[in-house]
């Protein structure tokens, strides 16, 4: 006889015991996706349990619910439950019943963000069930916010079409070339303005700083924003660019306190745009800059280490919730990945569309970000890449540039005679033959991150989208 039999609880309260498929599940039909922040997790369980059980337990924990009933639930704690509303097997015929897709709906007036923002959000959704003994696995795969939730958030100020007025693009339509100081320490605030400049001459539109290099003892921030500035002002003088304006986004990562009181400094010091690192500093400090009206130039989102959370296809958050979430927060621009390239898996061929998706589709008030291809590019793949993500992104570039045999300037021309190929649909070693500059860097980077190799996740070429599909985890 178990103990709990054998003492009768004296009180009667609403269940709220986290297995209660009738409490905290429903069906598709009866969610009001106006009400609710709907939810989709890819979860691994415990083979004695299985997704829908799971996904019980997923909606139970992270609304209402625990492990036993409790004497204090009331009426309300169980108006307010989350439901999983829907699951579906990863093994299509369904004998395999422990992993696969759930989806839960969390009603929106169990939220409190319009308080609390985001990281309210992440409580809920990711909360404490990612660590539930019995799912060893947990990836939060992707979200939809209600317009009621949505109208709290602002969005981008500038995103796609506001860097396009920047850099003067709204007509051609063409991808943005842009550089990365190269190496990432060792560098000097004068070198790294000498850096810049050449590149103007070369051609490229945008610039930021390296991921780590921020307010080191050779290159002290604000004296590089005002010399990075001074020198690309000067190649504006002397003809380059002539399509319009430059975007210099040196590194604002910091505290959070301190993130809008250095922003605005450099911006003081003639910095027309950011570059934050949203995994880093994450939601609060990105809302805070994008939402203050003395922030009046566009953020450019790094990701480093963003691999450490996204990269496993079983279990972590997607790189898709992450880039969604970095729109409604009011980034301008963020790092995607490359179809070819030195970083990503070829999962990569699943995700980035997706990612894209999310950045750039229709989303109500929400401008559509900018997206940033970076990580190994050179002038042989960029194709790659535009054939993948489309015209609406930046080819940020480092070692392809600076790593030209015949230095920074060429570098940057070479990129630029790459773009203007592909904008006229034509092969990028036949545009060489007569483009100098481009005939090096092919000869020079050859295939290098251009060819199927295990070493650089690029998939044997032939294979469809949807053997990736089949392959990878993508519901
Ligand atoms: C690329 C880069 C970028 C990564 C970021 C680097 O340099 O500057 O930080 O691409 O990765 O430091 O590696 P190269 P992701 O052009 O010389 O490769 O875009 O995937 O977030
Ligand atoms: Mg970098």
């Amino acid at each position: 006889m178990t103990t709990e039999a054998m003492v009768e609880r004296r009180w009667s309260a609403p269940s709220v015991e986290h297995d209660r498929g009738d409490i905290f599940s429903t069906t598709p039909d009866k969610v009001d996706i106006d009400k609710n922040v709907l939810a989709t997790f890819f979860i691994t369980c415990d083979p004695r349990v299985t997704i829908d059980q799971a996904g019980v337990i997923i909606a139970a924990e992270q609304s209402v619910g625990t492990f036993t009933d409790v004497s204090t639930a009331t009426e309300l704690s169980t108006k307010t439950a989350a439901k999983m509303y829907s699951y579906k097997y990863e093994d299509p015929s369904g004998s395999v019943k422990h992993s696969g897709w759930v989806k839960v709906a969390f009603p929106t007036y169990l939220l409190d963000m319009d308080n609390r923002g985001i990281p309210d959000l992440f409580t809920f959704v990711t909360g404490n069930w990612m660590g539930f003994t019995p799912i060893p696995n947990c990836k939060w795969i992707d979200f939809t916010l209600p317009k009621d939730v949505l109208k709290l958030f602002k969005g981008p100020k500038f995103g796609t079409e506001g860097l396009r007025d920047i850099v003067g693009t709204k007509k051609s339509r063409r991808p943005h070339v842009g550089i990365t100081i190269k190496p990432k320490m060792g560098v000097t605030d004068q070198g790294a303005a000498q850096q810049f400049y050449d590149a103007a001459m070369g051609g490229v539109d945008t610039f930021k700083d390296d991921e780590t290099y921020h307010n080191q003892w050779c290159s002290p921030l604000l004296d590089r924003v005002a010399k990075v500035y001074e020198a690309l002002d000067k190649a504006k003088s002397e003809g380059a660019h002539p399509e319009g304006d430059y975007m210099y986004a040196p590194e604002v990562t910091t505290d959070s306190e301190r993130t809008l009181e250095v922003a605005d400094k450099m911006i003081a010091h003639g910095a027309r745009g950011l570059m934050l690192n949203i995994m880093c500093s994450w939601y609060p400090s990105l809302r805070a800059l994008a939402e203050d009206p003395s922030i009046n130039v566009p953020i450019h989102l790094h990701r480093a280490s963003h691999a450490s959370l996204t990269r496993h296809p079983r279990h972590g958050i997607s790189f898709k919730v992450i880039a969604a979430l970095s729109r409604v927060a009011g980034g301008d621009l963020i790092h995607v990945g490359t179809a070819r390239g030195k970083l990503g898996d070829a999962i990569k061929f699943v995700e980035i569309p997706e990612v894209m998706d999310a950045i750039q589709k229709p989303l109500d008030h929400i401008a559509p970000m900018m997206a940033v291809s970076s990580g190994g590019l050179t002038p042989q793949n960029y194709h790659y890449s535009l054939d993948l993500m489309g015209l609406d992104i930046t080819l940020q570039n480092g070692g392809s540039v600076h790593g030209h045999p015949w230095g920074t300037k060429a570098g940057a021309t070479a990129a630029r005679q790459a773009c203007d190929a592909y904008m006229k649909k034509i092969p990028v070693e036949d545009y060489a033959k007569d483009h100098p500059e481009l005939q090096a860097a092919l000869q020079f980077f050859g295939q290098k991150y251009a060819v199927a190799s295990a070493m650089t996740a690029v998939p044997e070429l032939g294979k469809k989208e949807s053997d990736y599909r089949s392959m990878f985890k993508s519901e």
